[in-house]
């Protein structure tokens, strides 16, 4: 191979490593970095997500944000798959409202795990969505949490990345000790003040 074509090669590898990566995680290899991805189907699914993106980026994980709907953007939600599929990402949670086809449409297109978040606000108040979500065809599963439950659906996420991720079972197990210290200093209040 001549230096020239050599260096073309160099130089489109570098290309779509900088499109895969965040400029904080240039010299980390690919699998070294903890990846989700959250994809919601409108704009105003956003105050039920971002609890979701907190807990993650509090993890330090990448988190790769997207409003893409199966219905309205089908074109546009298969790309970001595809690039998912490639550039390391763990885990794909999906938030969607009403008849919620998004979930279910980005399991079919990956084998990544996908957590689906049922969402309220319609006339159905989130039943719609948690039917659409949870009631998938053997062989396409989506994890699905409760209705509105993002931050669960971001524990999960977590839950799943710890498997190859230490320093995120770390963190997971520390705050399982923090949570049960408070509730036994709650019950110990309640103790108080009823004896
Ligand atoms: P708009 O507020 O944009 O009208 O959306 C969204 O997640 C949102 O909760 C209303 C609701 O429609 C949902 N939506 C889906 C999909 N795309 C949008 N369920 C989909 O592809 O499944």
């Amino acid at each position: 191979m001549t230096i020239r074509i050599l260096l073309k090669k160099r130089k489109s590898c570098f290309k779509i490593s900088r499109k895969y990566t965040n400029a904080s995680e240039e010299g980390i290899r690919k699998d070294e970095i903890m990846r989700t991805a959250i994809i919601m189907g409108s704009t105003s699914d956003l105050p039920k997500v971002e609890p979701a993106v907190a807990i993650l980026k509090d993890y330090g994980v990448t988190v790769d944000v997207r409003c893409l709907s199966a219905h309205r953007a089908h074109a546009g939600l298969s790309e970001f798959i595809e690039e998912t599929n490639q550039n390391g990402t763990e885990v794909i949670i999906t938030a969607a409202g009403m008849a919620a086809a998004l979930p279910g449409v980005v399991a079919s297109q990956t084998v990544l795990p996908v957590i689906g978040v049922p969402l309220s606000g319609s006339v159905l108040d989130g039943m719609d969505a948690l039917y659409s979500i949870v009631q998938m065809p053997s062989g396409i599963p989506v994890a699905t949490v409760a209705i509105n439950g993002s931050k669960n659906a971001a524990y999960l996420a977590l839950q799943i990345m710890a498997v190859k991720h230490p320093e995120i079972r770390e963190k997971l197990l520390e705050e399982r000790r923090q949570m049960e210290e408070n509730a036994m200093k709650a019950n110990e209040e309640v103790i108080a003040k009823f004896q």
